[in-house]
C-alpha cells in the first residue's frame, strides 16, 4: 500500500523536484508476472549452469541471503527450492520501454540510468511530487502489473537514497530537515561515489559511517578521494548540484506547466507565456542558440491537446519576439474548456557562430 501523506510536505513541494524511480527485483518480477504459477515462490534469474551467477532474485529469495552476482551453486545451497530461470533480455527491454513511455508522458526531463531506473526533474509540473509519484506507480502497475520504488527529494543523491529506503513498492520523501538523521548513521559505502574498495580504505582508518566522514576536513577529503573529494564532502552534507541530464538530443527548447487550478482566463495564460518567454530567452542565450519556430501547446480538462506554431523567416532569441509570437498564437485558439496545461517551445534551432556572437554582444 502507498502511504497517504498529509499536507505537512505540501509547502515544500517546489523544492522537492527530483524523483528517482527504480523497479523492484526487475527481471524476477517480470518472470513472476508472466507466469502467475510462480507467485509466492523464491525466484532467481541468472546464468543457469553451476558456473553462472545470479542476475537478480525476488524479495522472497533474498530472505535466504541470495543476491545479484552470487554464484548460482551458492544460491542453490542457500535456497534449494527456488525457481531458477534464464535471462530473457528481450522481454525485460519491452517492459522497460513501457515504463519509460509512462515517464516521458509525465515530463521530457527524464534521465535513464539503467534498464529499470531513472531520474525525473518535475520542477515544471504544478502538481505535488507525491501525487506525481503515486500517478507513476499507478500507471506502471496498470500497464505492466509491476511495482516500483520511488524517492523524492531536492537533489539526485537524496532522491536515489530515498527510493532505496523502503523497497519494494516504497515511496519515500527526504526533506532538508531529515538530512542529518538520515545521513549520519549510514555506512560510508551508501554514499554515491564511494565504492567497495574506497569503503575498505576508509574502514582501515577507523571511518565507518557518514558521521565519521563528517569530521574530516575538505582538504583531507581531496587528498583521500582525489578530484571527487569536494563533491563527496558536499554530498554527505546533503548538497548535490548535478542536474537531471536528458540524453535525447535537443531539437527544441521550452517549458510547460500543468495547473493545479484549471483555467481559461487569457490574462492568466498570458502571464504564463510571459514567464515562459523569459525562461526561453535565458535558455537560448545561455546556450548560444536562436530559434525560428515557436509552438504553443494547450491541453484542456478532457486531455484534448491543441498546438499552434509559427515559423519565421529569421531567427529570434529575445523575450519580446518570443512573447509577441506566443500571444498571437494564443489569440488564434478558441478556448471553450478550462485548460490543464500550457506549454511554449522554441524549435528549428541554430547555434550562433563565434563571429555572430561578437556581433550579438
Ligand atoms: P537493480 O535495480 O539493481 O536490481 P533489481 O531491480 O533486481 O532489484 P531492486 O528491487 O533492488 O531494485 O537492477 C535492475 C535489473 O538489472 C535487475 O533486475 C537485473 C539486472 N542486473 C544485472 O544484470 N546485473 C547486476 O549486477 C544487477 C545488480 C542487476
Ligand atoms: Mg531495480
Amino acid at each position: 500500500m502507498i502511504p497517504i501523506y498529509t499536507s505537512k510536505y505540501l509547502g515544500q513541494a517546489e523544492k522537492l523536484h527530483i524523483i528517482h524511480v527504480d523497479m523492484d527485483a526487475f527481471y524476477a518480477s517480470v518472470e513472476e508476472h508472466d507466469n502467475p504459477k510462480l507467485k509466492g515462490l523464491p525466484i532467481i534469474v541468472g546464468g543457469l549452469s553451476n558456473h553462472g551467477i545470479v542476475t537478480t532474485a525476488n524479495y522472497i529469495a533474498r530472505k535466504y541471503g541470495v543476491h545479484s552476482a552470487m554464484p548460482i551453486f551458492m544460491a542453490k545451497q542457500k535456497c534449494p527450492r527456488a525457481c531458477f530461470l534464464p535471462v530473457r533480455m528481450e522481454r525485460y527491454k519491452e517492459v522497460s520501454r513501457q515504463v519509460f513511455h509512462i515517464l516521458y508522458g509525465i515530463t521530457d526531463l527524464v534521465e535513464p540510468l539503467s534498464i529499470d531506473e531513472a531520474y525525473l526533474d518535475v520542477s515544471n509540473i504544478e502538481i505535488n511530487p507525491i501525487e506525481i509519484a503515486q500517478k507513476i506507480k499507478e500507471e506502471v502497475m496498470k500497464k505492466t502489473g509491476l511495482t516500483m520504488s520511488i524517492g523524492i527529494s531536492y537533489n539526485k543523491f537524496l532522491a536515489k537514497l530515498a527510493s532505496d529506503w523502503n523497497k519494494p513498492n516504497g515511496l519515500k520523501i527526504i526533506t532538508e530537515d531529515m538530512v542529518p538523521s538520515i545521513l549520519l548513521p549510514l555506512p560510508v559505502k551508501s554514499v554515491y561515489g564511494i565504492g567497495k574498495k574506497t569503503s575498505k580504505r576508509l574502514n582501515n582508518i577507523g571511518i565507518y559511517t557518514v558521521e565519521d566522514l563528517m569530521r574530516l576536513s575538505e582538504e583531507f577529503m581531496v587528498e583521500f578521494f582525489g578530484k571527487s573529494g569536494i563533491e563527496i564532502y558536499n554530498r554527505i552534507r546533503g548538497i548535490d548540484s548535478r542536474e537531471v541530464n536528458t540524453t535525447r538530443e535537443r531539437k527544441s527548447l521550452g517549458t510547460e506547466r500543468t495547473f493545479s487550478k484549471y483555467t481559461k482566463d487569457k490574462e492568466i495564460l498570458k502571464d504564463y507565456l510571459h514567464r515562459f518567454a523569459l525562461e526561453i530567452e535565458a535558455s537560448l542565450q545561455s546556450k548560444n542558440l536562436q530559434a525560428k519556430t515557436i509552438t504553443l501547446k494547450i491541453k484542456d480538462i478532457q486531455f484534448r491537446t491543441q498546438t499552434k506554431s509559427k515559423t519565421l523567416n529569421n531567427y529570434i532569441s529575445s523575450y519580446n519576439d518570443i512573447f509577441e509570437l506566443a500571444v498571437n498564437l494564443l489569440d488564434e485558439i478558441r478556448l471553450t474548456q478550462d485548460i490543464r496545461l500550457i506549454g511554449l517551445t522554441a524549435s528549428n534551432l541554430i547555434t550562433l557562430k563565434l563571429e555572430q556572437l561578437s556581433l550579438f554582444d
